[in-house]
């Protein structure tokens, strides 16, 4: 449960619109925390985080492992959705009953009926770790959202616009915060800058990012 410091009582949630079909549900994962996190180091013991390399050349400081019927992957041929992890030839572990809840509530909250998840790709950030200014756009269904979770370390999300130069908008996202992304906003440019170091009850040094999508990838490539 997310406690405030103070009243020990959990934090109240609110919810704030980045820009129309972009929204942060503050505080939206209360109880949960830990078996979300349980649940991770579940997936990643069969499906290890690792570096993956961009088509450009560059090894990521974000280590990345995915859930589902595909995960996202990157190398120097280029990004795309595969059933098969690279790293162990094997399929990637099924998403937990307890990911796929969360993911269909949380956009439902955010007016995003009918979700349906086919991949959650797990982000670790160490500190300093970050990612920088990108679009979402391997999925082949955009009508569908993105629902992001975040746990352990608090990071600044960026939130630009349709274009790379477009301002950003800079938010604070602290554990249980969930970023629920689509409609117009869908393709909306958005990076993290790079984690500050610190100590989080829940991982530790780490920042991990739970991001749910529909692909609609389904074959093996
Ligand atoms: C992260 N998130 O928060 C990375 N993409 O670690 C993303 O890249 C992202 O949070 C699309 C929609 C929401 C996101
Ligand atoms: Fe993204």
């Amino acid at each position: 449960m997310t406690m405030d410091l103070f009243s020990q009582l959990p934090a109240e949630p609110w919810t704030e619109e980045l820009s129309p079909g972009a929204m942060v549900l503050h505080h939206y994962v209360q109880d949960q925390v830990l078996s979300l996190l349980s649940d991770v180091a579940e997936i990643t013991h069969v499906a290890p985080f690792r570096h993956l390399v961009t088509p450009g050349g560059y090894r990521m400081s974000v280590a990345m492992s995915n859930c589902g019927s595909v995960g996202w992957v990157s190398d120097k041929q280029g990004y795309r959705y595969s059933s098969i992890d690279p790293l162990t030839q094997k399929r990637w572990p099924a998403m937990p009953d307890r990911f796929l809840t969360l993911a269909i509530l949380a956009a439902r909250e955010a007016g995003f009926t009918d979700f349906q998840p086919d991949a959650c790709l797990i982000n670790r950030y160490d500190v300093g770790a970050k990612l920088s200014l990108h679009q979402d756009k391997d999925e082949l269904d955009l009508r569908q959202p993105i629902v992001s979770v975040s746990l352990g370390l608090p990071a600044i999300f960026q939130f630009g616009g349709l274009s790379r130069e477009a301002k950003c908008q800079r938010v604070l996202l602290s554990e249980g915060d969930v970023v629920v992304w689509g409609g117009p906003s869908r393709l909306n440019y958005h990076g993290v800058l790079p984690i500050k170091a610190g100590f989080s009850p829940s991982t530790g040094a780490y920042r991990v990012n739970l991001t749910f999508r529909h692909t609609g990838h389904t074959e093996k490539r």
